[in-house]
């Protein structure tokens, strides 16, 4: 496997201009010898973080001792295995991880483990399945209780001498079993008594990449589309594999490659030809490719007269489309679909339901063993505008049982869209007779987009933990998507990825953090949001604990500190309009803004108070939960503060439990928020001799970048609702430098990520809010 080794190779064109790359390249040369003795432990050469967290970098004093004495040699397949004398003969997976190891080892050890017919000596590193291998085959690992895609990763005496094995059921076990292993010596853990079995609690664990053929990607903050469609199918970037391996190093196995908001061409020979290429390049590291498909396929690029899902032409349309698809991808993992949502087509404009539209596509792909993923988030502005929060339940709901065994319907974690902060979904605890796959975002949309230092876990770990009661208690998230509430065999879980051709992948170094977390706790929803930063941390910086305990602490803190100074209390919406960045509490419908796109039909903040009442005195929507759920959100006295205004609208001068008013409360969160990026920036500060200089200065700057937009945020919106509260500030809390006047002027009329040709705003000539 190669990588460009050009450190500008892939940065976007006029980002960094020559001038001070040469300048960069100058002053790294004189300071690295300095930077390496800066801090014992500390690797402080030049990063561009490329690498992610795969970095492998030379682990040293006592470790590097102790791991020796554990690696001395990597057996593939022994003497009296298959494969024994001609690697070549490794399948491309094996062969993929016995390079992985072998990168890996060398990097962490400074030399290369050799490569040996059977186990010589102490210290031997054995790999392979009960096929590949005879040392393993004879091993009594019990491996069946790892299913098809876990590992064993376990300290053995073979012939005499100490060794460690590593085994799968399957190739792809056993590559995910090599990167657990070298994620043992990246965090620093003990070799010497091993004995691990882990397999994936979810089957399907899938990035959905909401990329466009035209190289955009929609809600992208890393640059362009990975996928350079225009050289596919014949040049195959070295990122490709590059992608694939860094996703199978978390357990990722499946990418949707296009956005939701499909276009017909992909499924056109054209496109049809470069998907079966990237196919191509991630088959080695287990990961199907899948496709987003507009529902009007079969009429805009079938020329039929219509696409409904009960036409026999149509749904021999289909049939022939994913036929054609399996000839050239016989592991093509499926569709995904967004139908009858935000202006898509699908099933309702032929007055057919949901479960029809979705059954239409399921049969044409069972015939082959593909899946569908047929997305809840369906709405259209203005048809349910008392509560857009319980469309999807409502549509869905009725329809529990009516879907095919290899339908998933996808549901995002909460019940609106992606927000700093939502209850979970109710859908969850309401189809027990569905397979439900969760949809979580990776990609910041609505948290600050590239700049902003938030860590996701801490988000995820709330949905994936959060109670339905659908059957009593524990009847969590996690326990309904893994399959193991109701039993269902076909699982899985999605993260709309953050990705793309940034040199650093995801637009800045801690945004990856969201990315690995997301693998993670795919592959076992009961991990640890705080364990994940750990590890992330030690594989991506150091494992220093001067280092490791500080970041990890603003890890976890950092996605409050979002809430607090964007939406606290349970508000949700309140960005601009169209780019979801920035503060934008004063959209109000009209003017080609549809009800549920504005932000006060959210915040519903009026001279009485603020929040939007869906309890049974309001929409209501607090019923689609199980009623001990129900319950627990419509009393004031046991609903979550932080939830307090998504479920109830309440007087200005309510008092919270800290006997501070509501008014006040909320003031103070989003003083806290800003206060605690203020904080972040002095701990980074602190922190900067244990990172390379290139990190520690992005990771500095959009810092600085995020206190300017924490305090935007604070600013317009205590400018915003004091003019409708008319409550004085709290004591000692500093009033807007600006008037709401000017915050309402300011905008920012190209983000990037934001579909939509034109800008997001008229000119206006106003200053940047102070
Ligand atoms: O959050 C919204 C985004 C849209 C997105 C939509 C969806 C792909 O603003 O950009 O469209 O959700 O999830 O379909």
């Amino acid at each position: 496997m190669t990588r460009p080794i050009s450190p500008a190779a892939g940065q976007p064109k006029g980002r960094r201009p020559l001038g001070s790359l040469i300048w960069a390249g100058l002053s790294l040369m004189l300071l690295t010898g300095a930077l390496a003795t800066r801090s014992a432990g500390a690797d402080t050469h030049t990063d561009d973080g490329y690498r992610l967290w795969l970095r492998y970098v030379p682990v040293q004093g006592e470790w590097l001792e102790r791991y020796r004495r554990s690696v001395s040699e990597l057996i593939a397949a022994n003497a009296r295995g298959p494969a024994a004398r001609a690697p070549a003969a490794l399948s491309p997976t094996l062969r993929v991880a016995q390079a992985e190891l072998v990168r890996g080892l060398t990097g962490l050890l400074g030399t290369t483990p050799p490569l040996a017919p059977d186990v010589t000596r102490d210290g031997a590193i054995v790999f392979g399945t009960p096929a590949s291998s005879a040392l393993v085959r004879r091993l009594p690992l019990a491996l069946s209780r790892v299913g098809d895609e876990g590992y064993i990763i376990r300290s053995v005496a073979i012939a005499g001498h100490r060794a460690t094995v590593i085994a799968g059921n399957t190739d792809i076990g056993v590559l995910y079993g090599a990167f657990r292993f070298l994620r043992l010596m990246q965090t620093r853990a003990p070799l010497e008594h091993l004995d691990i079995a882990s397999s994936p609690r979810i089957r399907r664990r899938v990035l959905d990449h909401w990329d466009n053929l035209d190289g955009t990607v929609e809600r992208g903050y890393a640059g362009d589309s990975l996928w350079k469609w225009d050289s596919l199918p014949e040049h195959l970037s070295p990122r490709y594999a590059d992608y694939a391996r860094a996703c199978a190093s978390i357990g990722i196995n499946g990418a949707v490659l296009n956005n939701v908001n499909a276009s017909p061409f992909i499924l056109t020979p054209l496109y049809l030809r470069k998907v079966a290429a990237l196919a191509g390049v991630f088959r080695p590291y287990g990961i199907r490719v899948y496709l987003s498909v507009p529902f009007s396929a079969p009429v805009t690029l079938g020329k039929l007269s219509s696409a409904d899902p009960l036409d026999p032409k149509v749904r021999a349309w289909w049939a022939a489309k994913v036929a054609q698809i399996y000839r050239d991808i016989p592991d093509f993992g499926g569709f995904l679909m967004k139908a009858n949502s935000e202006g898509q087509p699908g099933p309702e404009d032929y007055g057919r339901t949901q479960a029809q539209g979705a059954d239409m596509l399921a049969q044409a792909l069972a015939a082959h063993g593909g899946i569908l993923m047929w997305r809840a988030f369906v709405y259209s502005t203005g048809a349910h505008s008392e509560d857009r929060a319980r469309q999807a339940y409502d549509t869905f709901k009725p329809l529990d049982g009516r879907f095919a065994d290899n339908v998933l319907v996808q549901v995002k974690n909460g019940p609106i869209d992606f927000q700093p902060r939502e209850p979970f979904h109710p859908l969850f605890g309401a189809m027990p007779h569905t397979n439900l796959m969760l949809e979580l975002e990776v990609t910041k949309e609505y948290l600050g987009q590239q700049t902003s230092f938030v860590y996701l876990g801490p988000l995820f770990e709330e949905v994936l933990r959060a109670d339905t009661w659908a059957r009593g208690a524990g009847s969590t998230v996690a326990r309904v998507i893994d399959g193991s509430l109701y039993g269902e065999r076909l699982t899985a879980i999605a993260g709309v990825a953050n990705i793309g051709s940034d040199r650093n992948w995801c637009g800045s170094i801690f945004n990856q953090a969201n990315w690995y977390v997301f693998g993670r706790m795919a592959w076992n929803p009961d991990l640890s949001a705080r364990a994940i930063a750990a590890e992330w941390v030690k594989m991506t910086f150091t494992s220093d604990p001067r280092f490791v305990q500080p970041v990890v602490r603003l890890m976890m803190g950092s996605r409050e500190a979002a809430v607090d100074y964007m939406t606290p209390l349970g508000l949700a919406s309140q960005m601009a309009a169209g780019t979801h960045f920035g503060p934008g509490p004063w959209v109000a419908p009209g003017k080609g803004m549809p009800p549920d796109w504005s932000s006060t039909y959210y915040s519903r903040a009026d001279a009485a108070g603020i929040g939007f009442d869906r309890t049974a005195s309001g929409s209501d929507a607090v019923a689609q939960y199980s009623p001990h759920v129900a319950a627990e959100f419509s009393h004031l006295a046991t609903c979550p503060e932080d939830l307090l205004l998504w479920f109830h609208h309440l007087p200005w001068d309510y008092r919270l439990r800290s006997g501070r008013t509501l008014w006040e409360s909320l003031v103070l969160h989003y003083d806290r928020g800003v206060a605690w990026v203020q904080q972040a920036r002095g701990t980074w500060r602190g922190l900067s001799r244990y990172v390379d200089p290139e990190r520690y200065r992005l990771t500095a700057d959009f810092l600085a970048i995020q206190q300017k937009d924490a305090q935007w945020w604070r600013d317009a919106s205590i400018a915003y609702f004091q003019s409708i509260s008319h409550r004085p500030l709290p004591a000692g809390v500093a009033p807007p430098p600006d008037t709401l006047a000017h915050y309402e002027a300011f905008c920012i009329p190209y983000v990037e990520g934001s579909p939509g040709a034109g800008p997001a705003c008229p000119p206006a000539d106003v200053s940047v809010p102070r």
